[in-house]
């Protein structure tokens, strides 16, 4: 086993990896840029390594100053994290020439599904059912038509390099199909360096359901089960959840059979999801395989009890897989909300700035992945995820309850966050009948400037905390909070009062 890894990211993904590595007696190494100096992930971490000032390329996305940290503290192996350099086929290459294990899949698998037109061919031969299209890059505006009229409108222009939505176009007619194309080789190019583009039938209305993958170095594979990944805002995931509720066992298994031909045809190894389409009438398509582990991974955990950073580090060591499929047992229902610093009055804008308070939610079926703490400075050059709350339960409806419960404990000031969003989801009626879609959040009416809840006592409560933290600078006696004192006795008001401030 690994006696040092070095996690080459940051918040909290690297805060994720270095408990993993304290509950297998590892030491972990953090690395740093210069406004991530006081992050959480150096606080906890055993070594922390500055390489480079705070934008991306110069410090978490730079090869050589990671590999020098690794050196410097000899690390046996490296964690990518999600993100940054993760799917990065020529980090894990140069990990390997510095003697270095890269914790994730060979080079060679993620080339391949680095370019959707390969990993279509590949899929196809495997027998791997796909959204029906080209596996090759398109070449004329009269070969787009063509393949166009046949799979029938409407259709999908995708980027070859791209994923997650990036450089694709949608066009409902032949006459919108050639300037579309021009503009989605001219956008991939520019993004990618890549112009390559194919074209999809587009599916309407999909559901997006991923499978967890695992496997190991000597040819075992296994499912771990399909997450719905449905609700969405721009191609950017806002809430997960194990199982989907769309979702059978025999779907799942189904699905995770599929998912296992396809990672056996990549030769791929340790951790990874295989995305599909799924439409309305039970069919589903591969879309994409995503070679790291994801960010909605707890809910997965949960619902196996399984731990994934704990066996992508096994798995790396050479460990075969401790368990066969038939060992895997799911169990209950998992629900995670990506909590972010951004502003739901200001079109989800970033929302950078110090966590003046922070009151976290805990409590039966409740995980916090968190990457903050109060008094930080959530830095403006990275995504701004703060959190991940996620709520486990017997049941969908156990779950829900105690996400919403978790909600109304949640308290951070200082930066906006989407906080108020999930509490709208978890009530909205599409989703509490399981009816989730990559619609969903743009139907859901916004509930700008007025009252989100009708619960008196919870407008209470708001109107406590923000006397108490932030209108009120004298003491609690001269406070105008007639409104909160009519309801409350007087010693629970000061024990409210002396509990925020
Ligand atoms: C599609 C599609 C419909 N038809 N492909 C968006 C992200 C990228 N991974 C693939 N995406 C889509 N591909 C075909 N042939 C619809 C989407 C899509 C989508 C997929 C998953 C989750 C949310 C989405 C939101 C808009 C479009």
């Amino acid at each position: 086993m690994f006696k040092k890894i070095l996690i080459a990211n940051r918040g909290e993904i690297a805060v994720r990896v270095v408990r993993a590595c304290h509950e297998m007696g590892i030491t972990a190494a953090a690395v740093y840029s210069q406004v991530d100096r006081t992050a959480l992930h150096v606080r906890i971490a055993d070594d922390a390594y500055l390489i480079g000032p705070a934008p991306a390329t110069e410090s978490y996305l730079n090869i050589d100053r990671i590999l020098d940290a690794a050196k410097r503290c000899r690390a046996d192996a490296i964690h990518p994290g999600y993100g940054f350099l993760s799917e990065n086929p020529l980090f894990a290459r140069a990990c390997g020439h510095a003697g270095i294990k890269f914790i994730g899949p060979p080079p060679e698998s993620m080339d391949l599904m680095g370019s959707k037109t390969r990993a279509r061919q590949q899929m196809e031969r495997a027998g791997v059912p796909f959204v029906p299209g080209t596996s090759q890059a398109l070449e004329s505006v009269a070969e787009a038509q063509r393949t166009a009229a046949k799979l029938g409108y409407p259709v999908m222009l995708k980027a070859a390099a791209g994923g997650g939505g990036k450089g694709m176009r949608l066009v409902s007619a032949e006459s919108e199909l050639s300037a579309a194309l021009e503009s989605a080789q001219g956008e991939a190019l520019s993004a990618f360096g890549n112009g390559e583009v194919y074209l999809e039938k587009a599916i309407i209305n999909p559901r997006h359901i991923e499978m967890q993958i695992l496997a190991d170095e000597h040819g075992n594979c296994v499912y771990l089960g399909e997450r719905e990944c449905s609700i969405q805002r721009r191609h950017q995931k806002v809430l997960e959840e194990s199982p989907s509720p769309a979702g059978t066992p025999e779907l799942r298994k189904k699905m995770g059979d599929i998912a296992v031909t396809a990672v056996k045809a990549a030769g791929y190894a340790n951790a990874g999801t295989v995305e599909f389409l799924a439409d309305n009438s039970g069919n589903f398509y591969f879309l994409e395989m995503n070679t790291r582990l994801q960010v909605e991974h707890p809910v997965t955990e949960l619902v196996t009890g399984l731990d994934l950073v704990q066996l992508q580090i096994r798995i790396a060591s050479g460990e075969k897989l401790p368990f066969t499929q038939d060992e895997v047992k799911f169990r209950g229902h998992a629900i995670e909300c990506r909590i972010y610093a951004e502003d739901p009055e200001n079109n989800y804008f970033p929302s950078p700035g110090t966590i003046t308070k922070l009151a976290e939610p805990s409590g039966p079926g409740i995980r916090l992945d968190s990457g903050i703490y109060e008094g930080w400075n959530v830095p403006l050059e990275y995504d701004p995820l703060l959190a991940k709350l996620i709520g486990y339960g017997e049941s969908r409806e156990q779950a829900i309850g105690r996400v919403q419960r978790a909600l109304g404990e949640y308290f951070i000031a200082g930066v906006k966050t989407n906080l108020s969003l999930f509490r709208r989801i978890l009530k909205d009626a599409d989703f509490l009948a399981g009816n989730t879609h990559t619609g969903l959040l743009d139907r859901m009416p916004e509930q700008l400037g007025t009252p989100q809840t009708d619960d008196d006592s919870i407008v209470a409560i708001a109107a406590g905390i923000f006397s108490a933290t932030i209108a009120a600078q004298a003491p609690p006696d001269t406070n105008n909070d007639g409104a909160f004192t009519s309801q409350s006795s007087a010693w629970k008001k000061i024990a409210r009062t002396e509990a925020l401030s």
